[in-house]
């Protein structure tokens, strides 16, 4: 049962119509979109060193997705998939040179945020949630601070910070600044101010930390906490690539003439400072969302806000010789994920509500998760998050979403789920995350396949395996038929490369 049926079986009267109108207890939502950060998580535990104490503390409070996927394992389609609620392969959006509000098949979408500001709520937000533009879409009531890297370059200088020859975007160590000047900083400020105040309306209030996408800059007390000698590196194998398709192989290649490619990383001895400096930004993103709880649970809306935490997509530190993103391994596509549902009270099956009136103040939660700190290993994806808001605020249902609600697993963390997660990185190009498979199919027919019980880290492609070709047979029938066209392009960013992902 939710907020509004629960209402009007209690309300009598001329209230009972203003709640129907406007339904005063709806949740909030606290939307909490990071920038390319990976399962180097403590609670995901995709790195043993990294220190994220306070995603692992809204972890307890929540529900854990541990097998949750992006849609497409770049910034640009993976958002557009997210907050329009459309795979890549029906929406044509597959790069980061696309502008999807030119894209044919989605650019009248109503957005995630739009259709909360459309149906009563209101709608705020800062840094970076579209991947461009923010500003302009019609999803806000009210638009904060931007992203950007611009105001670094003079304190950076031309040499970099990292000691790579040729410094560019992709550059990473201690950057000169005090936390409370970096970028990030200065939007989770601005969020904080909104929490603060009281609203007519449910809010819906988005915040887009950046970090850790490239470049890898922390404050130095961030990158100090990870001293170069002990940072470990990431566990790869010697030969990693050679079982590989000549797709995957390509894959791995796509900034081989790039500052970024592994050969430079590696020839200038320069792995473990990228990798100490990623895990710096995991905790200075960490940093972040530590200010944002702390906020929330200070706040007039602490017991009555929704909060949804995730990532874009993952990023390679090296794993099968790549770095960054773009590829169809795990290391790519595994996000963060997490549902923190409101208004429990620890050890209590019961809930205060933060508007007294409206209902008494304390009954059943209808959205009292149970299992909370639990942990979900179903496959899921981050086109699940639009209908699950949806759900989980009581608005209307949308038959154009093309996710599922998560609010099955929300209630029951171990219910059945049959339905994996597909990962697309331009079209023809498909991965398929069940529970316990990785399977890959490329554009000329290519295949991997991986089995996580036993090969977590995907070492070992399994496709040329006769006897795991039922298992080929079951995952491939979730790859797409057909893939959207490419929506318009426009000439590509200084640092993305020529690159034909169709063919070897
Ligand atoms: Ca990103
Ligand atoms: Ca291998």
């Amino acid at each position: 049962m939710k907020y509004v049926a629960l209402m009007m079986t209690i309300l009598v009267g001329p209230a009972a119509l203003l709640a129907a109108e406007q339904p005063r207890d709806q949740p909030n939502v606290l939307f909490i979109a990071i920038d390319d950060l990976n399962d180097w998580v403590g609670c995901l535990g995709g790195h043993e060193q990294v220190r994220t104490p306070h995603i692992d503390r809204l972890a307890e409070r929540g529900v854990l997705f541990s097998n949750a996927h992006c849609q497409a394992p770049i910034c640009q389609p993976s958002r557009t998939s997210l907050l329009t609620g459309t795979f890549p392969h029906r929406n044509g959006v597959y790069t980061v040179e696309q502008r999807w509000r030119k894209a044919p098949l989605v650019q009248d979408a109503v957005t995630l945020p739009q259709y909360f500001r459309e149906h009563g709520y209101r709608t705020m937000g800062a840094g970076k949630i579209f991947h461009r533009e923010d500003q302009l879409e019609p999803a806000w009531d009210e638009w904060g601070v931007r992203y950007g890297w611009n105001w670094m370059g003079e304190r950076v200088g031309p040499d970099g910070i990292s000691g790579l020859p040729t410094p560019s975007i992709f550059d990473f160590g201690p950057f000169p600044a005090k936390p409370e000047e970096m970028n990030d900083m200065r939007v989770t400020d601005w969020v904080v101010s909104r929490l603060d105040k009281s609203y007519d309306k449910p809010f819906f209030l988005a915040v887009g930390l950046i970090t850790p996408h490239l470049p890898l800059f922390t404050p130095p007390e961030f990158y100090e906490q990870y001293p170069l000698d002990t940072t470990r590196l990431p566990v790869t194998l010697p030969g990693d690539l050679d079982d590989l398709p000549a797709m995957g192989r390509k894959f791995t290649r796509y900034f081989d003439t790039t500052p970024m490619s592994h050969h430079n990383i590696t020839r200038n001895g320069l792995w473990h400072k990228a990798v100490a400096s990623y895990l710096a930004c995991a905790t200075f993103t960490d940093h972040c969302v530590g200010r944002l709880l702390d906020a929330l649970d200070d706040s007039p809306h602490a017991k009555n806000t929704i909060i949804v935490l995730w990532s874009d997509h993952g990023f390679h530190l090296g794993e099968k010789m790549h770095w960054e993103k773009r590829s169809l391994w795990e290391e790519s596509t595994r996000v963060p994920l997490i549902f923190s549902l409101p208004g429990f009270k620890k050890g209590s099956d019961t809930v205060v509500r933060s508007t007294p009136g409206a209902v008494p103040a304390t009954v059943p939660d209808p959205f009292l998760n149970p299992h909370r700190h639990a942990r979900c290993t179903r496959p899921v994806g981050l086109i699940d998050i639009y209908p699950t808001l949806i759900e989980l605020c009581d608005l209307p249902e949308k038959e154009s979403l093309q996710g599922r609600s998560l609010s099955p697993l929300l209630q029951d963390p171990t219910r059945e789920w049959d339905y994996p997660a597909l990962t697309t990185h331009h079209p023809g190009n498909h991965a398929v995350r069940s529970e316990h498979w990785r399977y890959i199919r490329y554009a000329n027919g290519d295949e991997e396949l991986y089995d996580h019980r036993i090969d977590p880290h995907e070492f070992h492609n399994l496709a040329q395996d006769p006897q795991h070709a039922d298992m080929i047979r079951q995952l491939a029938e979730w790859i797409p038929d057909n893939d959207a066209p490419y929506g318009p392009q426009e000439p590509r960013h200084q640092y993305t490369q020529e690159f034909d992902w169709s063919r070897p």
